[in-house]
């Protein structure tokens, strides 16, 4: 039973919304009862070279997975990003660029936006780069990052973007695993106030290669830091792209060409390459970045998210842009200088709408409403939210503080592997209930099933699956599709498994209840568990690791590893700090371990699997529910663990 309050439509339209409800509930059964009609007109959306005649060839049944869209069609993701609206709109900005220090920052129209991704084409192509070659980008949130992704898609060069926050070990694996020659990057990072060394990170990557030779890397001078040079593979981008031509003609791409790789954790150590192709991810970013922020001629959008993220991909960069929209990129954080910077950046280029993550929300709450309050905010129509649960708390003061109760909250549920929103409300069509992503955005059939795999009808918690395709949906795991077909469609048969759990409530809105895998959320990014085990094992004196994700304020879920060291060594305060360094330098500064427990054992079944549940209960304090503890090999082992709970 939800006992929340519902938020009317009526009290919270979005001043000129596309639709109403009765028009989402019509559109959407059309777009179910018949989706190669819907998906037909949907896909004329975005401009392709040859249009298509075919819209979909689908299977989810394991043993014949395959999905395409619009497969006839052709197409460059770029033109629609760039190109197509030059007529129209050349000196409209493109790209609003605020860096981390105020009194930076930039504006970039159409026309730049082309000249400078066209120059970045062309000294790509003079790197030797072709169509479908795997291009690294790891970069600050700068221009050039948005002008590097585009620049692959104009000569069907794939990108895989990793995430600048990665440390030079989580950098290696990506290269090696796409087999990327080149790589884009930045002297440093600047974040907070803070340098980044991405270069010498890229540096010590390059050593640690085992598949791969590394022949070029393009580097963007961000702060003239120091930094060591090697004459042959390393380039000054100003060099590369001073001279070169300001027109580079588009590679016409299949529509199941692929667009870009993006990594992402899964329940084993080994992180995906998420694939996803050009046609079916266009149609679907540009659609769904038009109805969900409804967007509108004229409007200023910023989404807070990185370009490593999903998140970044659809809706920072081709979402956006492929509505001839103006999107912000800011290379900060929110609390720095002060706390208030979101809003100070809102009122500047008076922003219409915002799109962050619960994590932020929750820091900047912290700081009290005066922050907030001290801005006028007048410009926000719409606020979105994504990456975790928002929890109701944070959702109110996000609503009533920061949007003044004039503005719906999007809370818009997807994945890497989704390409796009497929839970969420329509501004102006969905009443609105904190904490929940609501209703399916047109042409998604969300379902609820048991641990068997049947459907759940009506009120329900279960596995959240997805009983047919949509365009933007991951083609397969990059050079793995074994790895695809055995994660998402082996546990239940003909559905697409998601990984996470959900209720449906008496309206049918959905809310999401957490994960069934060893994935945890900690501030809206995904980590394996077993990511962080292997980190942690690595130092010589750890026998064993179990890592586990706890309820943290700020964070969403907090990491607490549990660890047993070899035989006649003991824990100690420094040995915490070794292997926190262990986890930074493996993965990266979000995989540091929050708390760290050491123990003589863990809670093993006979057959020798650990019993999470045990330890997450541990973890979070909640002693008197351990469940059933008598299939252990080692009851006694509990007590002990309880016992030595570490609190921070
Ligand atoms: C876009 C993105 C995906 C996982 C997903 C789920 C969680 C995302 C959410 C949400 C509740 C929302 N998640 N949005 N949970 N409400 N609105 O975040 O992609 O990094 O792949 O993470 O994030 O658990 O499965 P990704």
């Amino acid at each position: 039973m939800n006992t929340l309050q519902i938020y009317n439509v009526d009290e919270n339209v979005a001043s000129n919304a596309w639709v109403d409800h009765e028009r989402y509930l019509t559109l959407y059964q059309q777009s179910i009862d018949n989706p190669e009609a819907f998906w037909r007109e949907q896909g004329k959306c975005i401009n392709w070279i040859k249009p298509y005649t075919q819209i979909r060839d689908v299977d989810f049944n394991y043993d014949n997975l395959h999905i395409r869209w619009y497969y006839d069609g052709t197409l460059n993701a770029c033109a629609n990003c760039i190109d197509r609206h030059l007529p129209t709109r050349a000196h409209q900005t493109a790209i609003i660029w605020e860096g981390d220090n105020p009194s930076d920052e930039a504006y970039i129209t159409y026309q730049v936006l082309y000249e400078k991704v066209c120059q970045f084409a062309n000294a790509l192509k003079k790197l030797g780069v072709k169509k479908s070659d795997v291009v690294t980008i790891y970069m600050p949130m700068i221009p050039e990052a948005a002008y590097a992704m585009l620049a692959c898609a104009r000569i069907g060069a794939i990108h895989s973007v990793v995430f600048g926050g990665f440390s030079s070990e989580a950098l290696a694996n990506r290269i090696d695993n796409g087999l990327s020659r080149v790589v884009i990057t930045a002297d440093e990072s600047v974040r907070g106030g803070k340098r980044t060394p991405l270069k010498e990170n890229v540096n010590t990557a390059a050593k640690l290669l085992k598949e791969t030779t590394l022949d070029s890397v393009i580097v963007v001078k961000r702060t003239g830091g120091d930094i060591h040079w090697e004459e042959g593979r390393d380039y000054w981008y100003d060099d590369l792209v001073n001279n070169a031509s300001l027109d580079c003609p588009c590679e016409e791409m299949d529509a199941e060409d692929p667009l870009f790789i993006l990594y992402t954790s899964g329940s084993t150590g080994k992180p995906k390459g998420v694939l996803h192709t050009t046609g079916g991810y266009m149609v679907y970013a540009s659609l769904t970045y038009r109805y969900v922020f409804d967007y509108h001629e004229g409007d200023i959008y910023w989404c807070t998210a990185d370009v490593g993220w999903i998140t970044g991909h659809s809706y920072v960069v081709f979402g956006p842009l492929a509505n001839g929209a103006t999107t912000l990129m800011f290379e900060g954080t929110p609390t720095y200088p002060d706390a208030s910077r979101c809003w100070q950046i809102v009122d500047k280029y008076k922003v219409n709408i915002f799109y962050t993550a619960p994590t932020a929300i929750r820091a900047l709450m912290r700081f009290g409403d005066e922050p907030v309050k001290k801005t006028s905010r007048q410009s926000l129509k719409l606020l979105g939210t994504v990456g975790e649960p928002i929890n109701p708390n944070a959702w109110e003061w996000y609503y009533n503080i920061v949007g003044k109760q004039q503005c719906p909250i999007v809370d818009t549920w997807w994945q890497t592997e989704t390409g796009g929103i497929l839970l969420t409300p329509l501004p102006g069509a969905t009443n609105l209930k904190p904490g929940s992503a609501t209703l399916p955005f047109f042409g998604i059939e969300p379902a609820l099933v048991d641990d068997k795999g049947s459907i759940l009808q009506d009120t329900a918690e279960g596995n959240l699956v997805f009983l047919n395709s949509w365009p933007g949906q991951m083609r397969t795991v990059y050079q793995h599709h074994e790895r695809f077909r055995n994660t998402y469609f082996s546990n239940f048969k003909n559905m697409f498994m998601t990984g996470d759990r959900a209720r449906r409530d008496e309206d049918g809105y959905y809310w999401i209840t957490g994960r069934v895998d060893d994935v945890i959320n900690v501030s809206g990014h995904r980590l394996g568990t077993a990511e962080i085990e292997s980190a942690l094992v690595k130092h010589e004196i750890v026998a064993e690791a179990a890592v586990v994700g706890f309820p943290h304020d700020i964070k969403g879920q907090g990491i607490y590893a549990f660890v047993i060291l070899v035989v006649g060594k003991e824990g100690s305060k420094a040995l915490c700090e070794e292997l926190k360094l262990m986890a930074r330098q493996e993965i990266g500064p979000i995989a540091v371990p929050d708390i760290i427990q050491f123990t003589p054992g863990l809670p093993k079944t006979r057959s020798g699997k650990i019993m999470r549940r045990i330890l997450r209960k541990v973890a979070s304090g909640e002693f008197d529910d351990l469940g059933d503890i008598s299939t252990l090999a080692d009851p006694t082992i509990v007590e002990s663990l309880t016992l030595n709970r570490v609190i921070k």
